[in-house]
């Protein structure tokens, strides 16, 4: 038989059957000792379980894409979450997980939330990203605004929202879907220094598609690459790929930089750059340090 993961915690997958029947199964000790780690989102085949016993989960079949942090394979896109408001929106986040989920090939949407809060900033932000090559939505999950343009681009996939804890992910989640998933007020949140979501869970919905409620990844870092990979993951800079006095020009200090001159120019988000070079000084750190 084969179905989807839905969600593992301490060692029980529930998968659900094409069928619609779910199961409670425990990985073969075969896919253990195989080094395999079955992850929610997972396509498998398994051994259904007999009177009220678990089944065995047998193997993992091939995946589309997979994400390390939060550890979930076969997502077709992700949302990723901003707030405009509080919590003040972290943008270098933001840039670090659109780049990481091009680079494992998966779709990309900015969720520009809490647009009551700050409508001015709403705007800028959605500039900032209309050359991102991710799809830019402005919500407030509170009043429903916005949220049917998202639900429209989100319909029949397989997708996850991530971001900062309190950006309203869980929020928008139940505004979309019409569920009831827990979510707290920020300043408990800071107290408790904690997020509100602590599993990733898969949920399936009537459209076909299916969501994964996840704790904020704020925890997700761009895997160690060589630095001048980078700018293959901004949209932005591709038209000018080739177009410099240096080559290849990593578009971030080199004279005679077409990239930067569209910059100067206002063709290109000066923010999404500056964010870009950053994150490139970062990496180039991290790269240089690879073998300490
Ligand atoms: N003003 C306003 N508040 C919102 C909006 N969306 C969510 N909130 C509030 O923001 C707080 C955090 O929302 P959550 O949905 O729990 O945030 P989350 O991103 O799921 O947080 P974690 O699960 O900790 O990662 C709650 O108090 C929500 O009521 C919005 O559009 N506008
Ligand atoms: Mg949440
Ligand atoms: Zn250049």
């Amino acid at each position: 038989m084969e179905g989807i993961i839905l969600s593992g915690i301490g060692g029980f997958y529930t998968v659900l059957e094409d069928s619609g029947e779910r199961h409670t199964l425990r990985a073969q000790g075969k896919l253990r000792r195989q080094r395999l780690t079955p992850l929610v989102g997972d396509r498998v085949s398994f051994q259904p379980g007999e009177a009220g016993q678990n089944g065995w989960l047998e193997a993992i079949l091939p995946r589309r894409s997979e994400l390390i942090r939060p550890p979930v394979a076969n997502i077709d896109l992700i949302g990723v979450v901003v707030s405009a408001g509080t919590p003040a929106p972290d943008l270098l986040l933001a840039d670090r997980m659109l780049m990481f989920a091009r680079k494992s090939g998966i779709e990309t949407a900015l969720i520009v939330n809490k647009c009551d809060e700050d409508s001015a900033m709403a705007e800028d932000i959605a500039r900032q990203y209309s050359g991102s090559g991710a799809r830019v939505f402005r919500t407030c999950a509170m009043t429903g605004e916005g949220v049917d343009a998202l639900k429209a681009a989100l319909s029949g996939r397989v997708h996850a929202l991530g971001g900062q804890s309190g950006v309203g992910k869980s929020s928008l989640i139940n505004r979309l879907y019409g569920f009831a998933r827990e979510t707290g007020a920020l300043s408990e949140k800071i107290e408790r220094g904690k997020n509100t979501t602590r599993h990733c869970e898969l949920i399936p919905l009537p459209d076909g598609g299916m969501v994964l409620d996840t704790p904020g990844f704020s925890l997700l870092d761009l895997t160690l690459c060589d630095p001048f990979e980078l700018r293959f993951l901004v949209p932005e800079l591709e038209p000018f790929e080739g177009q410099c006095r240096f080559q290849p020009c990593a578009h971030v200090s080199e004279p005679g930089c077409a990239a930067r001159a569209a910059v100067e120019e206002g063709q290109v988000s000066r923010q999404r750059w500056a964010r870009y070079c950053e994150l490139f000084e970062d990496m180039k750190i991290r790269w240089r340090d690879r073998y300490d």
